[in-house]
């Protein structure tokens, strides 16, 4: 398969907002190199890798001190390049991974120790295969003494449907990117509602309030479809939310963000100082760096 989406943007521009001491970027990834961590066989897309040293330049120049890596799909099953890289870190990116469901404890102890604190359930029918649900529920089971938890993608549409499953996980249950909802469609229609209403019952759901540069149609610089979205999350969650920069965005087709920009947006969506250090530094930690 051919290299099918837009490389990251090689020049972000230095961000305006400064974020507090200790800011976690927690949804990022890292890709092969391919010829040391190759893609997955059964991948729907091909990154341009996006290796280790180029995320940690990014934190830093960014402002941000630590990451969360999250596995994507291109990678499959095989944590090697996000394992490689927390190991690389100095303790400062922690990991999130995709396993296979008959992984054994061993394995699972190793990523532990390597930094792993939760797997992902990717539901976005471009990206996965299906599998089915109580394959699903028994991964979460052999991960949740551990004390890990699952963080879940899929589009606005599906969450009725997946709804009774998320609430079925015994562990905590991360959203990616709001659950994708349409901007266009304003933060009253029922989809957006719904997701809403699933962090209000229940008090184990978080949500990262990130993807401004996949969800928005009025784009950048300031992205400002996807505000009222992220901001009426960090509003009535404070502390079940987290924002991520995507990098480096994979599988987007349309444009690539300058990443400065992506921070500028943070304080409209966190609009105090005391929201901001919830959202950035004070959540992430308690769900990654937890002793
Ligand atoms: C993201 C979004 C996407 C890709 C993946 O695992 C993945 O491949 O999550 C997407 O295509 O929307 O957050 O990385």
């Amino acid at each position: 398969m051919d290299k099918d989406y837009l490389p990251f943007h090689p020049n972000p521009s230095k961000p305006h907002y400064i974020p507090p001491p200790g800011a976690v970027d927690a949804h990022c990834h890292v890709f092969g190199p391919a010829d040391r961590f190759p893609y997955a066989p059964e991948r729907k897309y091909t990154p341009c890798d996006a290796p280790k040293e180029t995320l940690f330049a990014l934190r830093d120049f960014l402002g941000f001190s630590r990451n969360v890596i999250v596995q994507a799909t291109c990678h499959g099953t095989d944590n090697r390049a996000m394992v490689d890289a927390m190991q690389s870190s100095g303790g400062r990116a922690r990991g999130v991974a995709s396993v296979h469901p008959d992984i054994g404890e061993p394995e699972l102890e190793a990523l532990n120790a390597a930094g792993v604190r939760g797997v992902r359930f990717n539901f976005v029918k471009r990206l996965v295969d299906f599998t089915p649900r109580e394959v699903l529920l028994r991964v979460a089971q052999k991960i949740a003494p551990l004390g890990w938890h699952v963080v879940v993608y899929f589009e606005a549409p599906d969450l009725e449907e997946l709804a009774p499953f998320f609430t079925a996980l015994p562990t905590r249950v991360i959203v990616d990117h709001m659950g994708r909802p349409d901007v266009t469609k304003g933060t009253d229609h029922p989809d957006f509602q719904r997701f809403l209403a699933l962090l209000d019952q229940h008090d184990n759901i978080w949500t990262k309030v990130s993807g401004a540069e996949r969800l928005s149609i009025s784009g950048p610089p300031a992205y400002e479809d996807f505000v009222p979205f992220a901001r009426m999350a960090v509003e009535r969650f404070p502390d079940r939310v987290l924002w991520g920069t995507d990098w480096p965005h994979p599988n987007l087709k349309t444009h690539m963000p300058d990443d400065g920009a992506l921070v500028d947006v943070i304080p409209k969506i966190a609009r105090t100082a005391a929201l901001q250090q919830k959202l950035l530094v004070d959540n992430p930690m308690r769900l990654y760096w937890a002793p």
